[in-house]
């Protein structure tokens, strides 16, 4: 109980949210942010994991009431709010330092800093100079707020509030709250008649908005999303009866649980790195590309719905979540449609799911002897449903533009998020040693998220094609454009109440 005290809700189990703000923030004045904070988290500001409990209890509680009235918007609605930190907004409050070499200078500094700084390189770096530095992300795709800027070139976001709820109503009066409370001038307290400081302790550089889609559990794509997360031992109910795939150590997503070798300060205990992504998708344009294509889904001749087994193929879901490991053929057993129990055996073929569907590449399962790049998933769409212009010349309005605001979570960037876009996900050659199914191109990048470099192969992906141990090897368009994000630590309660805010 006391760690469900401790964890912020939206990291496990996940805060209920059919609507979400991401209010990104730059804070003016630290140490008045800090007794701000402070005092915030003190009321229960922040959404912990046992709220978050609590609160998907009382909404299951009140469904069948609200069905039963034909009610469904006074099913309980309760919102949420979290909290997280870039380096910089660590730096803003005094906790986080990027000149080693200076802080050497001053000894006293440099021990406290030993003791205490978060480890961890690239959350240090942040995600702009970490994946544009690297190649991976295009400057001229990304929005501007995750670019640096200014006289300094310094980043622009130092933290994000993270506020979800199920009505759009509940969700203004939370954002609302959370913008008096930062905002307000000292002496103006009362609800509603507040006024805005001129000169406030942070401001909002960058606000997004997510919503579930009107058919709900899907993303843009289409596809049921949601179903698979990892089941963390010490929190999880790990005795499901499914053989797949097996609980982790909860120290792959927590700071200094076991099983993070990290060498975490004490203070960061029960937090983890929060990893933000903005991510386009082209949705009219995927359904022209299936459509085009279909004839070269495998075994597309045997098939009632070609355009429908190659979407499947290329996510290793059908679109109503039914695994291709459990059904390659069809989708219609409803036992199947969530199921999570497969792990793509015999893993040395790929006659079912192909090696770099994308659920294959971003969880291997079978394929690997023990997992090491787990991470938990809790982004939300955004944007607007493909409109009938946009149907009817099969392109996406820029003015109506929709995707996924990724979250996820990981008890290290570089073994999480990192390791997964760069060296598996944008990998042709992963997984490995799978040579006797493959030509020079290997398994393929990972449809949906992989990412080229100048000197990688053209965007291509192997599929059975019936005839063992050949494959079709198919090209690939790019349905998702990466616009940015950032790098965060999302810390204990105890740590915002004490030394985060000290
Ligand atoms: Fe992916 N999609 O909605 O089409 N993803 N994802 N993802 N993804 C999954 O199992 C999608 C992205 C993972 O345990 C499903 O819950 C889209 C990034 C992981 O079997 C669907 C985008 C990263 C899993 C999608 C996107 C990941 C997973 C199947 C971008 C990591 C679980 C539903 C626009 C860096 C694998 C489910 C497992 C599943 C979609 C991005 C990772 C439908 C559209 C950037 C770990």
């Amino acid at each position: 109980v006391a760690r469900k005290a401790n964890i912020q809700g939206d990291i496990w189990p996940g805060l209920p949210k059919r609507c979400q703000t991401f209010l990104f923030f730059k804070i003016r004045k630290g140490d008045e942010f800090k007794t701000r904070l402070r005092s915030f988290v003190e009321v229960g500001g922040i959404t912990t994991a046992q709220d978050a409990l609590d609160m998907k209890k009382k909404i299951l509680e009140a469904k069948p009431q609200a069905i039963q009235h034909c009610r469904p918007a006074k099913i309980q609605s309760l919102a949420g709010v979290n909290i997280a930190f870039t380096s910089t907004g660590l730096g803003a409050i005094g906790k986080f330092v990027f000149d080693e070499a200076g802080v050497k200078k001053d000894r006293a500094l440099s021990k406290v800093f030993r003791n205490n700084q978060l480890r961890g390189g690239l959350f240090g770096k942040g995600m702009f100079s970490d994946l544009v530095g690297e190649g991976w992300d295009d400057p001229q795709e990304l929005r501007k707020e995750y670019h640096p800027s200014g006289e300094r070139n310094q980043r622009q976001i130092d933290g994000v509030f993270l506020v979800t709820a199920s009505r759009e109503d509940d969700l203004a009066r939370k954002v609302n709250s959370i913008k008096e409370h930062f905002l307000k001038e000292p002496g103006y307290g009362e609800v509603d008649t507040y006024r805005v400081s001129n000169d406030p302790v942070l401001e909002f550089p960058l606000i997004r908005q997510g919503r579930t889609r009107p058919d709900k559990g899907k993303e843009h794509f289409g596809f049921e999303d949601g179903i698979s997360q990892p089941l963390l031992e010490g929190l999880d109910d790990v005795n499901i009866k499914d053989k797949d795939p097996k609980p982790v150590k909860s120290g792959m997503i927590f700071a200094k649980h076991d099983g993070d070798d990290m060498g975490q300060p004490d203070w960061a205990e029960d937090g983890s790195f929060l990893v933000f992504r903005d991510l386009q998708q082209l949705v009219p344009e995927f359904e022209k590309w299936l459509e085009d294509n279909k004839h070269k889904a495998p075994f597309a001749e045997s098939s009632n719905n070609p355009k429908e087994k190659l979407a499947a193929y290329l996510m290793g879901r059908w679109r109503n979540g039914t695994p291709v490991d459990e059904n390659p053929h069809d989708d219609t057993d409803p036992s199947l449609f969530r199921s999570n129990n497969f792990d793509f055996q015999p893993v040395n073929k790929h006659d079912k799911c192909p090696f770099a569907a994308h659920i294959r590449k971003m969880r291997p399962r079978g394929d690997l002897d023990h997992d090491h790049a787990v991470i938990i998933r809790r982004g939300i769409p955004y944007g607007g449903e493909v409109s009938p212009e946009e149907k009817a010349v099969q392109k996406s309005d820029d003015e109506n533009e929709r995707g996924l605001l990724f979250v996820c979570y990981q008890s290290d960037i570089r073994n999480g998020f990192n390791f997964l876009t760069t060296r598996w996900a944008s990998n042709h050659y992963f997984p490995d040693r799978k040579s006797n199914f493959i030509d020079d191109h290997g398994p393929g990048i990972d449809a949906i998220v992989g990412q080229k470099l100048d000197h990688h192969p053209p965007r291509s992906i192997g599929l059975p094609d019936g005839k063992d141990p050949t494959e079709a090897r198919l090209d690939l368009d790019r349905w998702v454009i990466h616009k940015g994000g950032e790098y965060f630590f999302s810390p204990s309660i105890n740590a915002l109440k004490g030394y985060l805010t000290s």
